[in-house]
């Protein structure tokens, strides 16, 4: 641990240059930071296997690909929870947990995904509480025989749909029942794998499927306090190269009209396009959005978050529309090929120091060079912005929070792997 005074010396000093410089205060950034919960993954922790199997792991059906064998993964509830404890221990809160249906504590019964209901999730909901922390919540419409050719809830036999439904709706009460246990909204993101590899002969009769089973599920009346619905479409998947059902039009449009949050994934567009520059356009439209944060290496491969471009352009686009508190962030990747604890925190605190950087740009500086004009110097700000102490402010941050400064947590992780990891058959 850096001793207390010298984190505190070294942001004294950052802050008087933030100041000076670039008019920021860096007191009222770390106030907003501490302000914005994370919502973490468990699915990082198991490869997105989940506890409805032993032993089981994604099985293909999806189009989610995790690959890597890195010895330590979770096998239990109990030794997720744990590594998530342990992540979160390292990670500057508020803290939220975001779990799949598949993670559900079934007693070695098997419990289809149609009838699964709140007292599977028990234990995580106790957990949560004892630990204050928050509880979001998926439904899977993956990894199970109904399917296997590739479509749930825009699948051509109605009685797989209706399978689907259930599914979806039952957890929409599971969210709503975390929610209320836990005094806090859950969010209830929804994805589902639905597309085809190759060209269909009718698109449009799998979407009508899909929006006509989307009805069926939202038409049940949740108390937005407890439930808070998202809807997340996407490019393509492996196995569903040429069409993707839920599609972005498809979803942003079906989300406004019902009122549901638009959720973006960073790995779900064209390589090129900027999800970025969408949420100053999505939000003139919708009240929130809830983004994905992923990193895709080449496609949409789910890599572990850095602190790169695109997560500080969007970072930036959230200060800069004033949307602190229109937007959710979630994390979503799964890389099995390291030490999964060390995923979890690393992807965190990148993301949390994204939000950083983009709450220390010398905003209403900027402002003014383009209100009058002055290219260059919004330019040169922006510039001069990079090559300030900015680390000074994040290790004051993580003192604040109770969380290890500079290099400690990675300490805190190989211990970890030394103690519990490695020692996991
Ligand atoms: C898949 C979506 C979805 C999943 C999780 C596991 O492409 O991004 O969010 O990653 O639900
Ligand atoms: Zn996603």
């Amino acid at each position: 641990m850096k001793d207390a005074g010298e984190v505190g010396r070294r942001h004294a000093e950052a802050r008087d240059r933030y100041a000076a410089e670039m008019g920021v205060d860096t007191d009222a950034a770390l106030a907003a930071l501490a302000r914005l919960p994370l919502s973490i993954h468990c699915w990082q922790g198991d490869d997105v296997g989940g506890f409805e199997r032993a032993g089981a792991t994604l099985d293909g059906g999806g189009g989610l690909a995790v690959t890597g064998n890195y010895p330590g993964r979770a096998r239990t509830p109990d030794e997720l929870r744990a590594d998530l404890d342990r992540a979160l221990s390292l990670i500057p809160g508020p803290h939220r947990v975001n779990l799949h249906a598949m993670y559900g504590e079934f007693g070695g019964k098997a419990v289809d995904r149609d009838a699964i209901s709140p007292e599977h999730f028990a234990g995580w909901i106790a957990w949560a509480k004892a630990k204050k922390y928050g509880l979001d919540f998926n439904a899977t419409c993956f990894s199970h025989p109904e399917a296997a050719d590739g479509f749930t809830l825009a699948n051509a036999d109605p009685k797989i749909r209706a399978f689907w439904v259930e599914h979806v709706r039952r957890c929409r009460t599971i969210g709503a029942a975390m929610g209320r246990e836990l005094g806090s909204a859950c969010v209830h993101n929804l994805w589902i794998p639905d597309g085809s590899k190759d060209h269909p002969a009718d698109r449009f009769q799998r979407r009508a499927w899909l929006k006509e089973s989307l009805d069926a599920i939202y038409a049940d009346r949740q108390d937005a306090k407890l439930l808070v619905d998202a809807i997340e479409g996407k490019l393509f998947g492996i196995g569903s190269e040429a069409f993707v059902v839920g599609s972005h039009e498809f979803y942003l449009a079906y989300a406004l009209q019902h009122g549901l949050l638009p959720t973006l994934d960073l790995g779900h567009y064209h390589p090129t396009e900027s999800v970025a520059d969408k949420i100053s356009a999505v939000l003139q439209f919708s009240p929130k959005v809830l983004l994905h944060l992923s990193r895709g290496v080449r496609w949409d491969s789910d890599h572990v978050v850095v602190l790169n471009d695109e997560i500080r352009a969007v970072m930036e686009e959230v200060v800069r529309a004033r949307a602190l508190d229109r937007v959710v962030l979630a994390l979503d990747y799964f890389d099995a090929s390291l030490n999964r604890v060390g995923a979890w925190v690393t992807g965190a605190r990148a993301v949390q120091q994204g939000l950083l950087l983009a709450l220390l740009e010398p905003g209403a500086r900027i402002r003014e060079c383009e209100a009058a004009g002055d290219m260059f110097g919004r330019l040169a700000l922006l510039e001069t912005a990079k090559t300030m102490p900015f680390g000074a402010v994040w290790d004051r941050h993580c003192e604040l929070q109770g969380v290890p400064a500079g290099q400690d947590w990675i300490a805190a992780i190989r211990t970890y792997e030394r103690e519990i990891l490695s020692r996991r058959g």
